[in-house]
């Protein structure tokens, strides 16, 4: 039974215990109903109170939403703030000053703790070497960092000269940071020499010497280095420091540039259905507002808490909760730098008991891995450690199977905590359909409902409403203050993307198929609608992988590549290839597919490797040369065809590509 089946039939139901409501901040689903009635009554009033309660301005806002120019919505937008005093300043002179901001634990297990006070130190500090490098409010800064206290110090310090950072995740290769520098106009990298993964160190300066090789990069005037490991690596004089070096001289006290709530504290590239990565842009306020609160409300947060979202802050979900959420809620948190199967495939659990985490925050497709892990080797089974001290568990990034679902609230959760399958994404800014740990009765397999104010529901391609029951497309029918404002440099591909007018040009389009429960009115999501994939819960585009493999000149002449559902990654990259010399089969089918392979992973990044690849003559197209894709994606799932193929340019392309390599 596929995953989606298995969610469709599903019906057992978990209501939280009555202890759980009782301590929760959102105590049962009267007090959730009642949140969602103050949004639907007075809406703008309910954000306004949320941002006043939440938010520290320095100018305080009088206007709440600003519509005029919709659907490029403004939040706030007379107020001013810095988002890195929201999470430092803050607190001094609060119980939280002293308290651990970070428990980092590096990829060979030695811990470190860094408190609020010395936080906020050594992110004035960082912020005095950025700005004696020239840089100021409205730049953009690339931060290509290992996970660890130096990346977050790296984004808070960004935000607090009001420089707009642009994290690019520690797997991309040179040509997606080089994009990546030349869309934003970057003038500054923030990088290490190497990263430590799974005891192998692992170059990034390299990469960024690569990548400003390969021209255009004028704008980038200086790179600064930390020195992660004592391998030395190259430095090129007058463009290159190291932290150390930058540091060197700067005092700990910078004051936080105040900027309006409208300014892009960051932008975060994202697949999306064409070939280039497009620049979400994100606002300060609407933005620090959301991943504040859902802290609290999401994962109902108490100040003994020892929270751990396992996501790279290369990724959204690092953003909001690693870099600012947890920081601006008070929160002690862990770092964590290595991967979850070094030394052993029980290294998470490990650490849940190591540090007594609480609450405990990670994808789908580590659960499936790790389920696989414990099943061969009883050794790295969670029964191993005492996991007692969690409370509630999360999921995020691509829909959780109930299988895999029953395994981590039984054998992680010991059948006690609440797991909330937190739906959002890149665009939303936080998590925007979620359970509530101390109300919201859980299903396996499904996001369950809307956060208040979030007005989310399922339409057909004109924007009518859809009814419970059937499947449709996932809107959300009001902007939120965390919502994307732009993709950066191209405002046209904003609107067409997520306002498009075939549905009156006011509904965000989140690109997701949904159905909601025809009794409860639970939302379930089914995936993908556009051409984006989601392997092992990271984006990719379909286009970006095929112009990858076409930009293969001397090799190959054409490619399309779909995705097929794999038990462990969610969804598999599948492409099929047409190359420039014949059809090549056995060992030289198997070597062509490995160069290609290793291709894409120079050109994109490893995460983006198709799993499999299918040689043919051709590819199959209609009369008018379309490819067909629903039928590659049958091929590539392994069903017969029984789609009607009459309108084909050439039907026995079918067979061929049916024939594994
Ligand atoms: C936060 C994040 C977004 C896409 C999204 C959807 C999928 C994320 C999900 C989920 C089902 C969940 N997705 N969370 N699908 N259930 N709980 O992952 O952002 O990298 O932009 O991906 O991920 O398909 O559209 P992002």
């Amino acid at each position: 039974m596929s995953a989606i089946e298995s969610v469709l039939v599903e019906n057992r139901v978990f209501p939280p215990s009555e202890a759980t409501v009782q301590a929760a901040r959102i105590s049962g689903m009267p007090a959730y109903e009642a949140l969602c009635r103050e949004a639907e009554s007075d809406f703008e009033g309910f954000w306004a109170r949320l941002g006043r309660e939440n938010v520290q301005w320095t100018k305080p806002f009088t206007q709440v939403l600003d519509e005029s120019k919709a659907p490029f919505y403004q939040w706030f937008a007379d107020g001013e703030l810095n988002a890195s005093a929201n999470c430092l300043d803050k607190h001094v002179g609060t119980p939280v000053e002293n308290k651990t901001a970070i428990v980092f634990e590096s990829d060979d297990g030695q811990v470190t703790n860094v408190s609020y006070k010395e936080l906020l130190a050594r992110v004035g500090q960082f912020a005095n070497a950025l700005k004696a490098q020239g840089i100021r409010k409205g730049d953009r800064v690339i931060v290509y960092m290992p996970m660890g206290v130096e990346g977050v110090v790296a984004m808070q310090a960004c935000a607090r000269i009001g420089a707009t950072h642009s994290v690019v995740f520690g797997g991309f290769s040179a040509k997606s940071i080089h994009e990546r520098i030349l869309d934003a106009g970057a003038v500054a990298i923030i990088t290490a020499n190497y990263q430590m993964r799974g005891g192998k160190e692992m170059g990034l300066k390299v990469i960024v010497d690569e990548a400003l090789a390969m021209g255009g990069c004028d704008s980038v005037k200086s790179v600064l280095v930390y020195e992660r490991t004592a391998t030395p690596c190259n430095m090129v004089a007058g463009r290159d420091k190291t932290f150390a070096e930058a540091l060197k001289g700067q005092g700990t006290e910078c004051r936080p540039e105040p900027v309006n709530a409208e300014h892009p504290l960051f932008i975060l590239y994202t697949s999306g259905s064409t070939g280039k990565p497009k620049g979400v842009q994100h606002s300060t306020g609407g933005y620090l507002l959301w991943s504040k609160l859902t802290m609290d409300w999401t994962f109902d947060l108490r100040p003994e808490d020892l929270f751990w979202c396992t996501a790279d802050i290369g990724w959204i979900t690092g953003h909001s909760y690693v870099a600012y959420g947890p920081l601006a809620a008070g929160a002690t948190q862990l770092i964590f730098e290595g991967i979850p199967t070094f030394p052993h495939a029980g290294r998470f659990w490990e650490m849940i008991a190591k540090h007594k985490v609480s609450i405990f925050y990670t994808a789908p497709t580590a659960i499936r891995s790790l389920i696989k892990a414990a099943e061969t080797d009883a050794k790295v089974h969670p029964n191993n450690w005492n996991l007692k001290s969690l409370r509630i568990l999360g999921t995020v990034g691509e829909p959780i199977n109930p299988e895999a679902w029953m395994w981590y609230y039984r054998n992680v959760g010991g059948e006690r905590c609440p797991i909330v399958d937190t739906f959002w994404q890149t665009e939303t800014g936080g998590h925007v359909i979620t359970p509530l740990p101390g109300a919201t009765p859980l299903v396996p397999g499904s996001c369950t409902l809307p956060l208040p104010g979030i007005m989310a529901a399922i339409v057909d391609e004109t924007g009518k409403d859809i009814p419970n029951g059937s499947g449709g497309m996932l809107v959300i029918k009001r902007p939120w203050p965390s919502m994307i404002r732009t993709i950066w440099g191209d405002p046209e591909r904003f609107k067409k993307s997520y306002f498009p007018e075939e549905m009156g040009g006011r509904l965000y389009l989140a690109g997701d198929g949904a159905v909601r429960d025809a009794k409860t009115g639970y939302f379930r999501i089914t995936g993908r609608i556009d051409d984006v994939l989601n392997v092992s819960g990271h984006r990719l585009g379909t286009m970006e992988i095929e112009s990858a493999l076409v930009s293969k000149t001397d090799l190959v002449a054409e490619a399309a590549v779909v995705g097929r559902p794999d038990d462990l990654t969610g969804e598999a990259v599948c492409a099929f290839v047409v190359l420039k010399r014949s059809r090549p089969t056995g060992e030289e089918a198997k070597q062509i597919a490995n160069e290609l392979r290793n291709w894409v992973a120079k050109e994109i990044g490893p995460i983006a490797k198709p799993k499999d690849i299918r040689f043919g003559d051709n590819l199959p197209k209609t009369r008018s040369g379309k490819i067909m894709r629903r039928l590659l994606r049958s091929i590539a799932k392994g069903e017969q065809i029984t789609q009607d193929t009459t309108t084909l340019e050439n039907p026995g392309i079918l067979d061929q590509l049916a024939q594994t390599n």
